[in-house]
């Protein structure tokens, strides 16, 4: 068993470190923020996560909290990288910092494996440099890129379950880094070379994005049409090799809206991948203009919306298209209020949903929470009986019944 120093005790490595600590590994977890730490070491946990209260539990006896960074066998860096939205180039300033503040302890035949996901090629002319200021060489202290892939909400089982990728500096990066994965993934685990497997992070968000951009169009030509987007989609994809994603108001939170600038900073030959963001980041336009179509005609509209999360039955809000489409019907003067039942902290006040709903023109669906599939429309004190489902996820039949109009996305 070995000892290792995760840091950054975020979403990733937080329940990392204890996957690691409880298959035996002494773990020192390390982060820059003193609450989180002190939070941890009080015994309680900074983030939710489905089944992290039972995992720390159990990690307990073999992992520590820590803002300082000691000797170990095996260093794991899993910081944010930042997105730089004025440059649309990642920010590789804390992966730098956590590079910075493993050499001086770096040691001949420690491994250092980073997880933050990294534009191609950062591993090679960022971080390895730094680690080299030890004194060591590369094939001295071995490192690999191992990229995370779990999806937020199901992060621990996917941690478990998912394959691994593992792009070793060579092959014996490669193979130490498999048997440290090995004590706690049951997915299977791929060994490459690291800019292949910086590449390969990259590139399953960017396929997702496109996809999602593929469905955001279909939405839109279908709408021209007057065909209903939602089953030709669901019929195509009875085909044995087509399989499109869902259109909605647009991508959010910190990878799949970010990862394919990461992967386009470098190139001057991405078409399709800077089109597909385009497409995605101007839904909430397409949403405010079938909105603006709703209630053209009526005096100082109120407007609610209906989920900030950016996505379902999470309460994170990084990069929600929820927040472009408020701004915009700030802009057009409406009044808007919030409602999020997850949703704890966010640039505009989040109320009940019956205070959201009170003297409202237009409901609008934003996120696809599944508790919005229980609204009793009914109960609604709205001022004029508008939804717009921009996720095709309410229960429709409920709110004709209760006399609404309702207009969706791609329809
Ligand atoms: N979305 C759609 N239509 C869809 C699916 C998603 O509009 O059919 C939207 C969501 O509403 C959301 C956004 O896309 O706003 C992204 O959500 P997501 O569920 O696709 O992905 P993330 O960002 O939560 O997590 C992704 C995952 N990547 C892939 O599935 C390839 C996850 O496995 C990664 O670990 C994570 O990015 C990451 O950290 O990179």
């Amino acid at each position: 068993m070995a000892k290792i120093c995760v840091l950054g005790l975020g979403y990733i490595g937080f329940p990392t470190g204890l996957l690691l600590a409880s298959h035996g590994h002494e773990v020192i977890g390390v982060d820059v923020n003193k609450a989180v730490v002190e939070t941890l070491q009080n015994g309680k946990l900074h983030i939710v996560e489905p089944g992290l209260d039972e995992l720390f539990a159990s990690a307990k006896e073999h992992f520590y909290a820590s803002t300082v960074v000691p000797d170990a066998d095996v260093f794991l860096i899993a910081v944010p990288t930042p997105f730089d939205k004025e440059t649309r180039l990642s920010d590789l300033s804390y992966v730098k910092s956590a590079a910075e503040m493993i050499f001086p302890h770096l040691k001949a035949g420690n491994l250092v494996i980073l997880e933050s996901t990294v534009s191609p090629c950062a591993s090679e002319k960022v971080v390895i440099p730094i680690l080299k200021k030890s004194g060591l060489k590369v094939g001295e202290f071995l490192y690999a890129h191992c990229p995370e892939r779990a999806i937020p909400g199901k992060t621990l089982y996917e941690m478990v379950h998912n394959d691994r990728i593992v792009g070793g500096i060579d092959a014996k990066s490669s193979e130490v880094t498999r048997d440290i994965y090995v004590s706690y993934v049951t997915g299977h685990i791929h060994l490459t070379d690291t800019k292949t497997a910086e590449f390969v992070k990259l590139t399953e968000n960017t396929f997702r994005d496109v996809n999602i951009a593929f469905a955001n169009e279909l939405a839109k030509v279908a709408e021209d049409y007057g065909v209903n987007v939602w089953d030709v989609i669901a019929l195509a994809n009875k085909h044995p090799r087509v399989n499109i994603l869902s259109p909605g108001p647009g991508v959010g939170g910190h990878c799949i809206a970010v990862d394919p600038w990461f992967l386009t900073e470098n190139t001057q030959n991405a078409e399709l991948i800077l089109k597909s963001r385009s497409i995605n980041d101007t839904m909430p336009n397409y949403v405010m203009m079938r909105v603006r179509k709703i209630v053209a005609g009526i005096e100082h509209p109120v407007i609610t919306v209906l989920g900030v999360a950016y996505k379902a039955d999470i309460d994170d809000c990084r990069e929600t298209p929820a927040t472009k489409f408020i701004k915009m019907a700030v802009n057009e003067g409406y009044t808007i209020k919030v409602h999020d039942p997850y949703a704890k902290r966010y640039e505009y006040p989040v109320v009940s949903l019956a205070e959201a709903c009170e003297g409202s023109d237009c409901v609008v669906l934003i996120t696809d929470h599944s508790v919005f599939k229980k609204i009793n429309p009914v109960e609604l004190k709205v001022r004029t009986k508008n939804l717009f489902d921009s996720r095709n996820c309410l229960d429709h039949e409920a709110w004709k019944q209760a006399g609404f109009m309702i207009e969706i996305l791609g329809m």
